[in-house]
């Protein structure tokens, strides 16, 4: 269990210099670098994962970045998960296989809370909220 200075120097390591800095996923938002998009809307955003880790690996993200963690808006988080779970739903069927969805940066009880639990998500390397989808093969647990 680490302590209180642990995790104070944990949570520094991996906070983002600034709140607002804009992450790679503003700059595919705003089509200034490149991406396999697979779906988009005025709210959210898909798009293949550039180091796949199953045959379907794609990623969801509201376009609207606010706070720390890029916590969406209640709206867009809303509606980007409805997709996405349809598209996991659309995938697992067609594939037979299983599907795993797994939120980055936002907690699934408070999706739109900055805490430093969500600093402390595992390996997380764009804090800018976003959801993994992956399927196309059998997946193991833990997913991810
Ligand atoms: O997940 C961040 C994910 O974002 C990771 O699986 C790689 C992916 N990524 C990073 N840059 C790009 C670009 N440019 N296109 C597509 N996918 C990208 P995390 O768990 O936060 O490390």
């Amino acid at each position: 269990m680490a302590s209180e200075k642990e995790k104070a120097q944990q949570v520094a390591a991996v906070r983002p210099p600034a709140a607002d800095q804009p992450t790679i996923f503003d700059k595919i938002v705003s089509k200034k670098i490149p991406a396999t998009i697979l779906f988009e809307d005025s709210t959210a955003l898909a798009f293949k994962d550039i180091s796949p880790q199953a045959p379907v690996h794609f990623l969801v993200i509201p376009k609207k970045k606010t706070g720390l963690t890029g916590s969406p808006s209640k709206k867009s988080f809303k509606r980007a998960t409805e997709w996405s779970s349809m598209m996991a739903r659309t995938d697992a069927r067609q594939s037979s296989t299983s599907t795993c969805m797994c939120w980055e940066g936002a907690s699934l009880k408070q999706p739109w809370a900055d805490t430093e639990a969500c600093l402390l998500a595992p390996g997380q390397s764009v804090f800018h909220v976003h959801l993994h989808v992956l399927g196309g093969k059998q997946l193991g647990w833990p997913p991810c």
